[in-house]
């Protein structure tokens, strides 16, 4: 996809919050510090689009971004980082709950994974939960470029292993660093959208 424009339109906390649901939307989720930011920002090819930390729970609030005026991407806050606090934990969730369920022009969500480490337990959970409000995912296997070739193909097996998945399943093994898997994304990203447009997930 040739990015001609990339915009942040706003940051929300409450669906009232949320800009006018009239795109297509990919929201990028995972546990802290995984790379969704800096994957958004791999993706359109701009330094700061999405803010980045090299501390974990840098995105607090859910960020709109509108692509090409076509296609609204969506940086939501991390899951898994132990040092807050019980309440402020249960906000995130609900924050990032409400999102998910009530946002009628989501289209796909983007759900990253540390190549390096088998899916932790929230990762788990939220596959659970995506399963079932039927909302479709794509994974993504970030920061390969930690790891050597053998080791890459190792831990795609084991973490496949975990989830479940069968070879068929499409996981793509990507780094922000090295940009390895950023064509096949948008590959993967205009073929679901056009495939939901002749299947519109929220008919
Ligand atoms: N080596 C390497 N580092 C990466 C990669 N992707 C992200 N990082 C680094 O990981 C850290 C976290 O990246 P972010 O993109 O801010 O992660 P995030 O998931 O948005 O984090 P939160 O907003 O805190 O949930 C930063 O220091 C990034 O530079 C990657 O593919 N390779
Ligand atoms: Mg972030």
């Amino acid at each position: 996809m040739k990015i001609i424009s990339a915009e942040f339109i706003k940051s929300a906390v409450w669906p009232p919050q949320y800009p006018p649901a009239t795109l297509p939307e990919i929201a990028f989720v995972g546990r802290s510090n995984v790379g969704k930011s800096s994957l958004i920002n791999t993706l359109v090819g701009r330094k700061n689009l999405a803010k980045t930390s090299n501390s974990p729970g840098r995105t607090q609030l859910i960020n709109f971004f509108t692509i090409n005026e076509k296609i609204s991407f969506v940086d939501l806050p991390g899951y898994g980082f132990a040092k807050v606090s019980q309440s402020v934990k249960k906000n995130w969730g609900e924050m990032v709950e409400a999102y998910l369920k009530e946002r009628q022009s989501l289209s796909l969500v983007i759900f990253i994974l540390d190549i390096r480490r088998n899916p932790s337990k929230d990762d788990l959970s939220l596959r659970d939960w995506l399963d079932q409000y039927r909302i479709p995912y794509q994974y993504i296997l970030t920061k390969s470029d930690k790891l050597s070739n053998n080791q890459l193909t190792a831990q795609k097996r084991a973490i496949e292993k975990d989830l479940h998945l069968s070879s068929k399943d499409r996981i793509i093994i990507f780094s922000a660093k090295t940009q390895k898997g950023k064509d096949e994304i948008w590959q993967a990203l205009e073929d679901h959208l056009r495939l939901s447009e002749k299947h519109p997930v929220y008919p």
